[in-house]
């Protein structure tokens, strides 16, 4: 199996360089309209346009299009990673996410969701989401309004460098080329969303305790099919005891307990969840018989609609 992980706009590059970092044997591609987000990758894919701003997603949704058309990643699997909400990569993000199922092979899909005060990119990552849905056989979440949480003092830029550590701790364990790996991805190849919850308290038991707390804030626990947590470091058979009471209190799912140096306290992925907190930042959701190329053919930003004062 050929497995990579494609970035696409500003955040999914990024998280392309952490990942570098700690893994060199992975492939990756990174692709976005700006030659900033592809310095220092591997293979990098400049999408060229000369529009002068990135207003309409639409316009740069065409764009990609084409010249993403003959563009073959050569991957048997692919794990594709993007922030939501931005022009870039909610424009390359489900383009990406059909080239791999119009050929029958597996990906999954990790985005990055907005903060609470990015407001203006609600509406556009809730519906780039819902579209993906359809696209990808299992989607991770991150929310970036955890970073708030775990770090209101740092600077926006420090706060994402830690997550993006999380973010690609996990995507390691992941990518696992062992059997183990390949177990946990079959995990979340399943419908529904799976999210990825972080905590930083100073033991065991209270990161736990607080990312199960988060966790509920965005999904209904009754939904959980699996839940894997990651911890830091070794785990004594006492914390191992302690983590499988406290997770086997939380309704039916499934637990899977794993340890990685990397990661930096705890991390939780629960997966098979219908609905989220971010599936209300697409009040369209529920028109699903609206046909999302439709968004290529009209242009809507084309249309020079007047509007009514
Ligand atoms: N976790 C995380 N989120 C990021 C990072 N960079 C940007 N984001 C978030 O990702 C979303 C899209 O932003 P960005 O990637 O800059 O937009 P794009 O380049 O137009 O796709 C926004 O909600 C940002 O808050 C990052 O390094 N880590
Ligand atoms: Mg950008």
């Amino acid at each position: 199996m050929i497995q990579g992980v494609i970035g696409l706009g500003t955040a999914g590059c990024k998280i392309l360089k952490a990942l570098k970092e700690e893994r060199k044997d992975i492939i990756t591609y990174g692709i976005s309209f700006d030659e900033e987000d592809l310095k220092g990758l591997d293979n990098t894919i400049l999408i060229k346009t000369n529009l002068k701003d990135f207003k309409s997603i639409y316009k740069l949704r065409g764009i990609a299009k084409k010249q993403l058309k003959n563009l073959d990643f050569n991957l048997s699997f692919a794990f594709i990673v993007s922030g939501l909400g931005g022009k870039v990569g909610s424009s390359l993000s489900p383009l990406v996410c059909e080239k791999f199922r119009s050929k029958g092979i597996p990906s999954i899909f990790i985005g990055m969701m907005p903060f609470k005060f990015e407001k203006s990119k609600h509406f556009l990552s809730g519906r780039t989401l819902e579209y993906i849905r359809r696209l990808c056989n299992g989607i991770i979440l991150i929310d970036n309004d955890e970073l708030l949480d775990l770090y209101p003092n740092l600077t926006l830029q420090e706060a994402y460098s830690l997550s993006n550590r999380y973010i690609t701790s996990a995507l390691s364990l992941l990518l696992d080329p062992n059997k183990e790996g390949w177990n946990l991805r079959k995990l979340f190849l399943r419908e529904g969303y799976t999210l990825l919850t972080l905590a930083e308290e100073d033991s065991l038991e209270g990161s736990l305790e607080e990312a199960l707390k988060k966790l509920y804030s965005k999904a209904d626990i009754k939904e959980i099919k699996d839940i894997l947590a990651l911890f830091k470091g070794k785990i004594s058979l006492r914390d191992l005891e302690e983590i499988y009471s406290i997770l086997s209190n939380q309704g039916e799912a499934n637990i899977f307990v794993a340890y990685d140096n990397k990661v930096i306290k705890t991390l939780l992925l629960a997966n098979g969840l219908t609905k989220t907190k971010f599936s209300y930042y697409d009040p369209l959701q529920t028109l699903d018989q609206i046909d999302p190329d439709y968004e290529y053919s009209i242009g809507l930003d084309e249309i020079n609609l007047s509007y009514i004062e």
